[in-house]
């Protein structure tokens, strides 16, 4: 019940199980995996999918020859593994030339760079089956705004991903941009730094069509932001083309945690919500397991992620089917024929038999509401007491 299977869609970055455990303070705790081990890896425990910058597979200082035999050992281990490429994206932001951003740093060649690379990216993608193009902009930001005039870092996003959405287009290649949005780090402060942010511009685009967005769990909870209503917005804005699904204590840096293992009750209303919206997009855990980990342990990790999604949307259909639950939600959301002949769309008899309407607020506000009730049996729902 528990086992992922392919339909399920559930992928994994080559940087999140390939992660090595460095951090700020210490140097990495694990040996680097060959991209190949870690498509097998993948095989071994069930997933679907390997997502990747450029540089996860292609060295950035690679010749053409490399490129070409690291692409097709690459291809072949696709091929013997079944495991498939659905998103691609380009590393902007590990080597030093990005330190001011990319698309938004205020050297020209640099900016000029940035796209440049993500047209390789976009190649090698395409050429690995990729239909999602993410851009995480993790360097496009300032320390200090003495540094750059904000609208024309905007400015200079759009011109960048009007760039990319053209050469896409004049290829003719079947790819769609996801953006993601970080409110800091590495950058101090992050340009666009929450789905809500890049929604609004993706709608500034010359191609809003081809652009929608990748929200990431523990980007949107680092916001002290509720993840579940960003995703519910990008879903109702036809915009949810990827999610990044990983968890993260509130007001921490990146901790990039396995999906399931800090906030439960959060996780388990997302699964809901994508389950019950029929979303059949890829699954992405975008997150690594503890620096404490070896090989097995990161085994661990990326099976967990797998079954805790499993375990969720599986409470999400006792959710459904509960009677204690679906009896109290019937009488929060029991309706009101005459009030709701007042709302929905305008006209004006409406409106003026609505104002003559006489309410009673002090009786409306006496119906109960017992979510109390409601969420104490939830929260039995998913410890397993009911
Ligand atoms: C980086 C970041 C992630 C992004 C990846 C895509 S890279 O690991 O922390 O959130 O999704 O560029
Ligand atoms: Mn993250
Ligand atoms: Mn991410």
């Amino acid at each position: 019940m528990y086992e992922p299977k392919p339909e399920d869609k559930f992928s994994f970055g080559l940087w999140t199980v390939g992660n090595v455990g460095r951090d700020p303070f210490g140097e990495p705790v694990r040996e680097p995996m060959s991209p190949v081990a870690i498509v097998h890896l993948l095989a071994e425990v069930g997933a679907w999918g390997v997502n990747l910058h450029d540089n996860d597979l292609v060295p950035i200082d690679a010749t053409p020859q490399e490129r070409d035999r690291i692409v097709r050992e690459f291809k072949q281990a696709l091929d013997e593994t079944g495991i498939v490429v659905p998103m691609a994206t380009t590393n902007l932001f590990t080597h030093p030339v990005f330190r001011d951003g990319a698309f938004t740093s205020n050297d020209p060649r640099v900016r000029a760079y940035a796209l440049q690379k993500c047209m390789q990216g976009i190649d090698l993608g395409v050429e690995l089956g990729a239909k999602t193009f993410v851009f995480w902009g993790g360097r496009e930001g300032t320390e200090t705004d003495a540094s750059k005039d904000p609208q024309e870092a905007l400015k200079r996003y759009r011109e960048a991903i009007n760039f990319l959405s053209d050469y896409v287009l004049d290829q003719g290649y079947d790819l769609r941009f996801a953006l993601e949005a970080k409110p800091n780090e590495p950058r101090g402060d992050i340009f666009l730094p929450t789905t809500g942010a890049m929604l609004g511009f993706i709608q500034t685009l010359d191609h809003p069509e081809m652009v929608g967005v990748n929200p990431e769990m523990a980007h949107e909870h680092m916001a002290g932001l509720n993840f579940l209503h960003a995703v519910a917005q990008a879903w109702d804005a036809g915009k949810l083309f990827h999610i990044d699904l990983n968890d993260q204590n509130f007001a921490r840096y990146d901790q990039d945690f396995r999906f399931g293992s800090h906030n439960l009750k959060q996780a388990f209303f997302l699964v809901k919500f994508l389950e019950d919206v029929g979303y059949d997009g890829p699954r992405h855990f975008d997150a690594h397991a503890y620096r404490t980990a070896d090989r097995e342990d990161v085994k661990a990790f990326a099976r967990g992620c797998m079954r805790s999604y499993l375990v969720f949307r599986e409470k999400a259909r006792q959710f459904r089917e509960d009677p204690v639950i679906q009896e109290l939600l019937a009488e929060i959301r029991a309706g009101d024929p005459e009030a709701e002949s007042f709302l929905g769309a305008y006209s004006s008899q409406k409106a003026q038999a609505l104002k003559q309407h006489p309410f009673q607020p002090d009786e409306l506000a006496k119906r109960p509401l017992p979510y109390e009730a409601l969420d104490q049996r939830v929260m039995e729902l998913l410890l397993g007491a009911v």
